[in-house]
């Protein structure tokens, strides 16, 4: 019995579920019915992070038993993962087999999967000064301010410039 990932890295979402998709498959075709449980649990790497519950559909990590039917030999597994507007590295996650019932023989138990960050900062207006009253112009302080924004997510973000011509006020979206 082998495990494998059926879906490549790919985009959280922002809502709802994502769907990554496990197969089990059998080299030989049971007689009787087979069962195996499964499991999820966050894995990190040199670019991801550890997923955990929150970052599965109804905040817990996903497990459940896949049963094959005699003569049937491969079977699929589908996590739901949540999808959120919230900025996150990105996450792997693997799913693990574990007690075959008498029938089975575990060989690659387990496969892992990617979930890719697709939520980003609010864009800012684009602002466009000559900067003529000598204290830097405005582009100047948009980038000044992107670079505090992206520094503190969990605060809300606004920020009004002086002096008084030309005025002006930018917000980026805070996070929950
Ligand atoms: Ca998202
Ligand atoms: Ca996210």
């Amino acid at each position: 019995m082998v495990l494998a990932a059926a879906t490549p890295p790919q985009s959280e979402g922002n809502s709802g579920a994502t769907l990554f998709a496990f197969i089990i498959s059998l080299d030989v075709a049971p007689i009787v019915m087979q069962t195996v449980q499964w499991h999820v649990n966050g894995t990190g790497g040199p670019s991801t992070s550890p997923a955990n519950a929150s970052d599965f559909l109804g905040g817990v990590l996903p497990a459940g038993t896949v049963s094959f039917a005699a003569g049937e030999t491969t079977k699929n597994i589908v996590v739901n993962v949540a999808g959120d507007a919230a900025v996150e590295p990105n996450e792997g996650f693997q799913v693990t087999l574990a007690n075959p019932s008498p029938g089975l023989v575990l060989g690659a138990a387990s496969a892992t999967a990617t979930i890719l960050n697709d939520d980003q900062l609010a864009g800012i207006v684009t602002l466009v000064s000559t900067g003529a009253n000598g204290q830097g112009n405005g582009a100047a302080f948009l980038s000044s301010f992107r670079r505090m924004a992206a520094r503190s997510l969990s605060i809300a973000k606004s920020a009004t410039w002086l002096p008084a011509t030309p005025t002006g006020s930018v917000t980026s979206s805070s996070k929950t």
